[in-house]
C-alpha cells in the first residue's frame, strides 16, 4: 500500500477544501500560488494506491451515468471525436508536493455535461476508475471551467502511471480528486464518499 493510514486520515480532513483554505503549516515562500507547507517538485511524482492497471485501448470505455437524461458509453474512437481543449494548471497533492505549470489536453468536463444533459437533482459526482479507485466531488466543482478529462500532459500522452489513457484533472482541489484511469462519471443527488 502506498497510502499510509495517516495520509488517508489527513486526506479525509482535507476533503473538498480548496488548497487556499488550508492553514496548517508555515508559508515556504511561494506566496498564494502554493498551499502552505507544500514542497514544489520539479518532476511530477507518481502517487497511486495499488498497482497501475493495464488498459487496452480497444477495450477501453467511459460510462457517463446516473442522473442524466442521456446515459453514454464512449469507446476511444468516440471519445477522440469530441471537441478537445487545453488547460494550464498547478497540481497539489495533500502529501505536500506541488507540480507547477502543467498543460493538460483533453475534453472539458463541461462539454461532457452538455452531451448527457445532467438532471436538476444532480448535486455530486463520483469518478470511477480502472482498478477500483473512486472519488467524489460536488457538481459545482466538477463544473468549474478548467476541469478536464485529460489524455495528454505537457504535449505527450499520459504515462501509464499517471493515468493513461484518461484522467480527470480538477485544478482547484488537491490531487486525489484528479482520478487516474478514469472509466466512469456518475451523477448523484446525495454525496457519497469515495475511496478516501
Ligand atoms: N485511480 C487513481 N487515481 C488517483 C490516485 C490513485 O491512487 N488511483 N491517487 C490520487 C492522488 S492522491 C494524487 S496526488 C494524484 C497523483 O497523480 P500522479 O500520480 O499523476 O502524480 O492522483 C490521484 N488519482
Ligand atoms: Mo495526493
Amino acid at each position: 500500500m502506498s497510502f499510509s493510514n495517516a495520509i488517508r486520515r489527513y486526506a479525509r480532513t482535507m476533503m473538498n477544501k480548496r488548497p487556499d483554505q488550508v492553514k496548517s503549516a508555515p508559508d515556504q515562500g511561494h506566496g498564494d500560488r502554493v498551499p502552505p507547507g507544500q514542497f514544489v517538485s520539479k518532476k511530477f511524482p507518481v502517487l497511486t494506491y495499488g498497482p497501475t492497471p493495464k488498459i487496452d485501448l480497444s477495450a477501453w470505455n467511459l460510462r457517463i451515468f446516473g442522473l442524466v437524461e442521456q446515459e453514454l458509453e464512449l469507446d476511444w474512437e468516440r471519445f477522440k471525436g469530441l471537441p478537445w481543449n487545453t488547460v494550464g494548471a498547478d497540481f497539489h497533492c495533500v502529501t505536500q508536493w506541488s507540480a507547477l505549470d502543467n498543460t493538460w489536453e483533453g475534453v472539458l468536463f463541461n462539454d461532457l455535461m452538455r452531451l448527457v444533459q445532467v438532471k436538476r437533482e444532480a448535486r455530486y459526482i463520483t469518478a470511477h476508475c480502472y482498478g477500483g479507485y473512486t472519488t467524489n466531488l460536488p457538481l459545482e466543482v466538477a463544473a468549474e471551467e478548467n476541469v478536464i478529462l485529460a489524455h495528454r500532459q505537457d504535449g505527450l500522452e499520459l504515462h501509464p502511471d499517471h493515468g493513461w489513457p484518461l484522467r480527470l484533472v480538477v485544478p482547484s482541489r488537491y490531487g486525489w480528486k484528479s482520478a487516474k484511469w478514469l472509466n466512469g462519471i456518475e451523477f448523484m443527488a446525495e454525496d457519497r464518499p469515495g475511496f478516501c
